[in-house]
């Protein structure tokens, strides 16, 4: 029989669905099952990160998205992700109303996932999907998430460009949390510009920019985070080949500054591709790497280690040692 990696690489799209609910929950067999599609040529996929506050209109302007991408004719995958309602499910099935006309096209597969909780649960299972949706044959996969936690910006290190969407008089609140949106937006978009104050809130974003772009020039220690990134890829006011994310005005409810956002999103994916936005690229690609090598070491850690974990833990647990002395003992072990 023909593995399901092979079926999702041939396009099938029912082998596609499977895998990604695979990943979902976490299947124990499934390193193995996505091994090919690691493995597998890439045609890779534009990938589009979408993070706001709730009701900011992200799904709305997904829907609008997948519309614009799909009259080029590729296939578009969309991942929702909302580790804000683990309970209700209603925001999915929001996001299904929302998204139903693209329900029926064969050529869009629209995923949520559910994983939330563990550490880097979300991320993890976000790049797997991400990979099988490419695997799967889309030329532009959307992940929308919630909010501006550690997943969102995990979400933002893992798509080439991420897009987050305020609202009108929502501009302070972005200056409030700039530590995970500021440095995490290559395009903002200011949603329902048909409420009074978009025009403001247009403007603090551009004023804020114009002192974030000047924050991101100062020396940095690593590469790795966001501000760092675009430190390196020669970011800065002034700097040649600078990328200050534009602020473009939409409702994303009569389709208004769809196209114009479309574009916006073009000339940043140009950029990444550009020499200037090679290291941000090179970034993105050691952080994957990053997180694939984590995986790997934890999962080598516990199995080599099983027997001295329950030892220690057994020790620690009857008071005869500290968890401090434990893990030297244990770090120790592993050296030998
Ligand atoms: N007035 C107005 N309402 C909008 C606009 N975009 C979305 N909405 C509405 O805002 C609500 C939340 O939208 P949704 O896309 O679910 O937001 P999400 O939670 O960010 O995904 C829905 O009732 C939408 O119809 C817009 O541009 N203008
Ligand atoms: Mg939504």
């Amino acid at each position: 029989m023909i593995g399901l990696a092979e079926r999702v690489l041939s396009g099938d799209t029912r082998a596609a669905a499977r895998l990604c609910r695979l990943v979902d929950d976490r299947a124990p067999d499934v390193r193995e099952l996505l091994r090919p599609l690691y493995a597998a040529p890439r045609a890779p996929a534009y990938v589009v990160g979408v993070t706001g506050t709730p009701g900011a209109g992200k799904s709305t302007l997904v829907d609008r998205l997948v519309a614009a991408y799909r009259a080029e004719g590729g296939r578009v995958g969309v991942v929702a992700v909302d580790p804000t309602s683990p309970f209700t499910g209603g925001a999915i099935l929001g996001d299904r109303i929302r998204m139903q006309r693209h329900f029926e096209d064969p050529d869009v597969f629209i995923r949520s996932l559910a994983t939330r909780g563990a550490l880097g649960g979300l991320s993890r299972s976000a790049r797997d999907v991400v990979r099988v949706l490419e695997a799967w044959g889309a030329r532009v996969v959307l992940v929308e998430t919630v909010g501006v936690g550690q997943d969102e910006v995990d979400v933002a290190r893992l798509s080439d460009s991420t897009v987050v969407v305020v609202v009108p008089g929502q501009g302070d609140d972005v200056q409030a949390s700039k530590a995970g949106i500021l440095e995490c937006a290559d395009v903002f978009v200011v949603n329902k510009a048909d409420r009074p104050g978009a025009e403001a809130t247009v403007r603090d974003l551009e004023g804020m920019l114009a002192l974030g772009v000047a924050v991101t020039t100062k020396p940095s220690a690593s590469v790795r985070h966001g501000p760092a990134a675009k430190a390196a890829a020669g970011e800065g006011a002034g700097a040649g080949g600078a990328w200050i994310p534009p602020v473009v005005k939409t409702v994303a409810t009569s389709d208004e500054g769809i196209p114009e956002l479309v574009g916006a999103l073009g000339r940043h994916l140009a950029w990444t591709r550009s020499e200037a936005g090679q290291a941000r690229r090179l970034a993105r690609a050691r952080w994957l790497l990053e997180a694939f090598l984590r995986e790997a070491i934890a999962d080598e850690l516990s199995e080599r280690l099983e027997t001295e974990l329950d030892a220690a833990a057994s020790e620690i647990e009857s008071g005869r040692l500290d968890p401090h002395s434990a893990v030297e003992r244990l770090v120790a072990a592993l050296r030998r």
